[in-house]
């Protein structure tokens, strides 16, 4: 027989420790740094709640009401389930919308400030109307309200002080999309987080609320586009059956700022227009496109545009009818043009044809036309002259284009970096590129100079990430990922951020205030990008992966039927040393660098140690900086990275107590595979070089677990992303 149980004391203390327990299970990451985490500190949440007693929404835009909707879920979850629905209660409201709909007594205190914010930019004020104390966040756009919105949300999430607010910001970059390499069938190439998240099959019809997830997150960040479709792209995107599904995501997108793109496939005209040819000089062809413009725009008012990845990797292009990149950029741009949309045209190409080394290949072909794109072109430029490697010297073709707007691509999902077992924090990767000196204007022409368009005075500026999210919970496969996808986005909004500051935001809003966990944390995201260069490819050595998947080491690879496929073709290690001779005596790939940084690259002495094999080839008993040969040096760089992931794992492991267990153990068992993997690639890549250096393992480097040629039978047929 059932008894009738009375609640005491001692039931509601217990109900509420399994309440507080299943807070500190539950986390799966899906709501990423949007957490709104209840503010426990109470005479902070009174000082928050006191100077906002209601929200004041101004117009009613769909942006506008997102805005609010963005502000009551916050709100509620740091401030109180109850706060805000509370009806009369005081008089201090959280007013926002854009310019024209402020009225006059605020517009007259915001005047200056709106003269320092472009388009999407955002003020956030506090300010004194008839007396009483406000904060208004505005902007001159509905969009740059919402970014406003988010900013004064993550002020709340970060503890930060309210009272005098004054934040004008503005991004610095024009289009700042993120790529999905996402394919029809819902593969992603060389996604490591599930399949896409583009449901293309229920699509129109089924809303999947990831969609809107999505969208919060990239607006929460500034990114303001999406590439729907892989740069090998399908041409089926471009019909009336997919067009469809694109329209419904854009609609969702929309009131978040964020603008579709697709990838056109170059030859579309012909496996879906059924015309004989795709030759951009054809006149049914230029016809084909600018008709399939309209189609897109009468569904897509505001489609971003497209990006084309043209004579690469066997894509077709306009050289297959005997034309150029300008000719096939400019008859698409001519298409999109009367709709205000643009072309990222790729200029990741190499051939292999053509027996000079890869890494000058885009630089020839493209510096030429400079001057020759139309206005609405961007040419989407790779960090590095090679692709996407651990480390990479800066593409020679920033700052050489003085008049073509340069669009930089990074890669978020990590190809070349272990895949998402491997927690590497990018943004330190993207702040050295960002801050090379390209030296075309003297000293300081940095790359962020560059595409932020202040060096050359360009109009259009863009920036681009190839997306890591996919269909598992937590986006990203692995929660130390998500701040890449963040980072990116702050580095789109403002390239001169810094890693550090990025960590120190995406820690906080993702997992918590407390000192204790973010400065250890901190620093293994910092110290996390060496790490992987270290045990990868120490001292310049790249694109030694393994075959077609690029998984884990593969420097003995020498059979692929493209020559610079092969990690021998980088790595050129023989009895004499290893490296690749790109100065003068080599394939002078540094004649492509303004003078200065050829001659540092050119020179052994100058040339950074870290660039020293991508610019060399160096004897074995080449004495490096500290002394030490290259054959030991390099063995220790080895040893250092397998040292530094486990100091990850060691320094994660102390940090149980700070978070919830979810994703405390999802990290550390991604540590500790990290950890495996490094000492694979140390030893394998040891083994193997060893071969040619004929020397010992210096005193310090770990005896290998295995054979080479264990490491070499291994086999990863079904390895992601491939
Ligand atoms: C390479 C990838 C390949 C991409 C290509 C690209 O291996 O999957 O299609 O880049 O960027 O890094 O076009």
């Amino acid at each position: 027989m059932l008894k009738k149980v009375r609640l005491n004391k001692h039931h509601l203390a217990l109900l509420l420790l399994f309440v507080v327990c299943s807070k500190s299970f539950g986390n799966d990451g899906y709501k990423l740094w949007l957490q709104y985490r209840f503010v426990e500190n109470e005479a902070l949440r009174g000082n928050y709640r006191s100077y906002i007693n209601k929200l004041m929404p101004l117009g009613d835009s769909k942006t506008i009401e997102v805005a609010e909707k963005e502000l009551e879920l916050g709100l509620k979850g740091m401030l109180g389930l109850d706060f805000l629905s509370k009806p009369g209660v005081g008089e201090k409201s959280l007013i926002f919308g854009e310019k024209s709909n402020l009225s006059k007594d605020i517009s007259i205190q915001l005047e200056s400030d709106f003269n320092n914010i472009n388009d999407e930019g955002f003020i956030i004020k506090s300010i004194s109307i008839k007396g009483k104390n406000q904060i208004v966040i505005t902007g001159n756009t509905d969009v740059g309200v919402l970014y406003g919105v988010y900013h004064f949300l993550q002020l709340l999430q970060s503890h930060k002080p309210i009272e005098q607010l004054k934040i004008v910001d503005s991004p610095k970059l024009k289009v700042r999309v993120l790529n999905h390499w996402d394919n029809l069938d819902r593969t992603v190439e060389r996604g490591y987080a599930g399949f896409s998240i583009w449901d293309w099959h229920r699509l129109p019809d089924y809303i999947d609320q990831r969609y809107v997830d999505y969208a919060r997150a990239n607006a929460s960040i500034g990114i303001n586009g999406t590439v729907l479709n892989n740069v090998n792209a399908n041409a089926l995107i471009l019909t009336p059956q997919y067009l469809e599904k694109v329209e419904v995501l854009a609609n969702i997108f929309r009131p978040y700022g964020i603008k579709v793109y697709l990838t056109a496939r170059f030859s579309a005209p012909i496996e879906i227009g059924g015309l004989p040819t795709a030759d951009p000089l054809d006149l049914d062809v230029i016809k084909w496109w600018q008709e399939k413009a309209k189609e897109i725009y009468t569904r897509i008012p505001d489609f971003g545009g497209f990006l084309v990845k043209a004579n690469s990797e066997g894509q077709p292009g306009p050289q297959n009818y005997g034309r150029n990149h300008v000719d096939g950029a400019n008859m698409m741009a001519n298409a999109v043009a009367p709709f205000k949309g643009i072309v990222m045209w790729r200029a990741f190409v190499y051939s292999e044809h053509d027996t000079t080394d890869r890494a000058k290949q885009a630089y020839s072909e493209f510096v030429p036309y400079d001057g020759q794109f139309k206005d609405n072109v961007l040419v989407q430029v790779k960090n590095g002259a090679i692709d996407f490697q651990p480390r990479e010297p800066f593409h020679p073709m920033f700052g050489a284009m003085p008049k073509t707007p340069l669009m930089m691509e990074f890669q978020i999902t990590q190809e070349y970096l272990g895949f998402s077992t491997h927690s590497i924090f990018l943004p330190k990767l993207f702040e050295e590129v960002l801050k090379a000196d390209t030296y075309r204007k003297g000293k300081g022409s940095t790359i962020a100079k560059d595409i932020d368009g202040s060096l050359h005075n360009k109009r259009l500026t863009g920036i681009a990430g190839v997306s890591n999210i996919g269909s598992d919970i937590n986006w990203t496969g692995n929660t130390m990922l998500q701040a890449n996808w963040y980072g990116y986005g702050r580095l789109a909004w403002n390239p001169y951020l810094s890693a550090n500051e990025i960590a120190d935001e995406w820690l906080v809003l993702t997992f918590s205030t407390n000192e204790s966990f973010i400065k250890p944390v901190k620093n293994m995201m910092l110290d996390s990008k060496e790490a992987v260069v270290n045990y990868m490819t120490p001292l310049g050595l790249h694109h030694i992966m393994d075959t077609g998947h690029h998984y884990g080491p593969g420097p003995w690879v020498s059979n692929l039927s493209r020559p610079e496929w092969n990690p021998v073709y980088y790595h050129k290690a023989d009895k004499n040393g290893i490296g690749f001779d790109r100065t003068p005596t080599g394939s002078n790939a540094t004649e492509q660098y303004a003078d200065e940084v050829a001659a540092k690259f050119n020179n052994i002495n100058t040339c950074p140690e870290e660039d020293l094999l991508w610019f060399h080839h160096v004897p074995w008993d080449y004495r490096l900086k500290n002394g030490k040969t290259l054959w030991d040096g390099m063995a220790l760089k080895y040893q250092e990275g397998v040292n530094q992931v486990e100091h990850m794992g060691k320094t994660w492991d102390t940090m149980e107590a700070y978070i919830d267990s979810g994703r405390f153990n999802e990290v550390k068992m991604l540590l500790n595979i990290q950890f495996k993997e490094a000492k694979w690639w140390r030893d394998a890549c040891l083994l193997y070089f060893q071969q040619f250096s004929g020397k010992p393992l210096p005193d310090g480097v770990e005896k290998p677990t295995q054979t080479l040629e264990y490491f070499k039978s291994l086999k990863f047929p079904f390895a992601p992303g491939n």
